[in-house]
């Protein structure tokens, strides 16, 4: 792993940065594969919106459509863009770990999940901190009261990602709509909380793993209506692995907490 800000991936020992002017800022972490078609427009999106509230984290897997060298140009002309990059595609849970190692290195506040694809309107951003001051984690849901909220899906896909929400909920318990949603913002203490080392999962059990966590460890959590928008640029790069694993995962958390091992 290559990484362009001298962070020691993994290294939960790391001491938080004591520049309080850094600490009160915002860490958006966007995961990319293959995202060169829209991670530029993302980036100037986000920078128009909230100039100085927000910092950008890119993780890039050794995209081979050179998203990371479109960052690297942006890098040179705009504050607050971090780019770190790995060596191959090494998957979304990884990557999200590698970002929040970074995030509390950096001493950021508030650390937003967002995915490359403009599925996820960079304007509900400021939304979210209308909400964070009365909880831990908030996430973007598709399917807040009993609605459905996206935009341009194949129908076997929407069922099985709101199947999916309904089966998350009956084995767990926890009471969250939308458990695999990916548009999500945490204050930093339930990063710091978690043992992210122990935390192996990706794709959509990555979400519902950290929304389990957390739920779990008594943080709340709450949820505010967003519109998912499927991409139109680019492809998907979940697999039915992501699915299956999924199935499982609950199960084993569910157990897990149970006999006290979560
Ligand atoms: N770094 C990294 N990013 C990934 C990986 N898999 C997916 N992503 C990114 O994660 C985000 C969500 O993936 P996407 O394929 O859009 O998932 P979908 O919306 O569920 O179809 C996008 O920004 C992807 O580029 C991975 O293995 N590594
Ligand atoms: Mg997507």
């Amino acid at each position: 792993m290559s990484l362009q800000n001298n962070v020691a991936p993994h290294n939960l020992s790391l001491p938080l940065c004591d520049d309080a002017a850094k600490a009160s800022h915002t860490l958006v972490i966007i995961p990319t594969f293959n995202e060169a078609d829209n991670i530029g427009k993302l980036i100037a999106d986000l920078k128009e919106l909230y100039p100085i509230a927000v910092d950008i984290l890119v993780i890039d897997d050794n995209s081979p459509d050179g998203t990371a060298g479109i960052v690297r140009s942006m890098q040179l002309t705009m504050r607050g863009i971090h780019l770190m990059t790995r060596e191959r595609k090494l998957g979304l849970g990884t990557a999200y770990i590698t970002g929040f190692l970074f995030a509390l290195q950096k001493g950021y506040r508030y650390i937003v999940e967002m995915d490359a694809d403009f599925s996820h309107d960079p304007a509900v951003v400021a939304r979210f901190f209308d909400v964070m001051s009365d909880a831990d984690l908030v996430i973007g849901s598709r399917y807040m009261n009993n609605t459905v909220n996206v935009v341009n899906w194949p129908l076997g896909r929407l069922i099985l990602s709101k199947m999916a929400s309904i089966y998350t909920r009956l084995v767990t318990g926890m009471p969250v709509a939308d458990p695999t949603s990916g548009f999500k913002c945490f204050n930093v203490e339930v990063l710091r909380a978690l043992n992210l080392d122990k935390i192996n999962s990706q794709g959509y059990s990555f979400q519902i793993e950290m929304n389990f966590r957390a739920w779990k460890q008594g943080f709340i959590i709450k949820e505010i209506p967003i519109i998912f928008v499927d991409r139109t640029v680019g492809k998907s790069k979940m697999t039915h692995q992501n699915i299956r694993e999924a199935v499982w995962m609950v199960w084993w958390l569910k157990i897990k907490s149970v006999v006290g091992l979560l």
